[in-house]
């Protein structure tokens, strides 16, 4: 639902015409909670397209999912695609991804390219809270593989070779 629809439905809703719809899920947000992406930075340039995320929380604790405790959430991270809808489970796929063991830090492999990263905080049963708690979305660049981000360099390649023979 785009933001205009978004705008006009809760303008119905303040005027009486209409229920509201479900559009979060049914676990309270705790007040002033946060989530943001510690690492990268919107726009960093990443040889290679491996690093470590780091997902940062404010206000509102990490707990694995299935684990039912008040102020508490587990990370997704939304890669190259759009926030799901807020009242069901996150998907599950490339696209989403779930640290249901409460993780704050994850490996990630991009190939080249731009890309986008954002966070998602789900609830023990993987749904967003009411309001959801999500970062801002960042862009980061993959540039095109070189001989600097192949796995092995050459250098190090002609390191290796045997010695030659005296
Ligand atoms: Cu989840």
């Amino acid at each position: 639902m785009g933001r205009h629809s978004l705008r006009l439905l809760a303008a119905l809703c303040t005027a009486g015409f209409m229920t509201a719809p479900a559009l979060a899920g049914d676990t309270p947000a705790p007040p002033d909670a946060q989530v943001y992406i510690i690492w990268p930075k919107d726009g960093r340039v990443i040889p290679g397209g491996k690093f470590w995320l780091r997902m940062g929380a404010k206000q509102v604790g990490i707990a694995p999912a299935g684990t039912k405790k008040p102020n508490t959430g587990h990370h997704h991270v939304i890669i190259d695609a759009e926030l799901p809808p807020f009242d069901e489970e996150i998907p599950n796929n490339r696209h989403y991804r779930h640290f249901g063991g409460g993780q704050t830090e994850a490996r990630i492999e991009l190939p080249p390219g731009r890309h986008t990263i954002q966070l998602l905080m789900g609830d023990h049963d993987h749904i967003p809270h009411d309001p959801p708690l999500y970062s801002d979305r960042i862009t980061v660049i993959v540039p095109p593989a070189t001989a600097e981000t192949l796995p092995v360099p050459r250098a190090e390649q002609s390191a290796q070779a045997p010695a030659p023979r005296r």
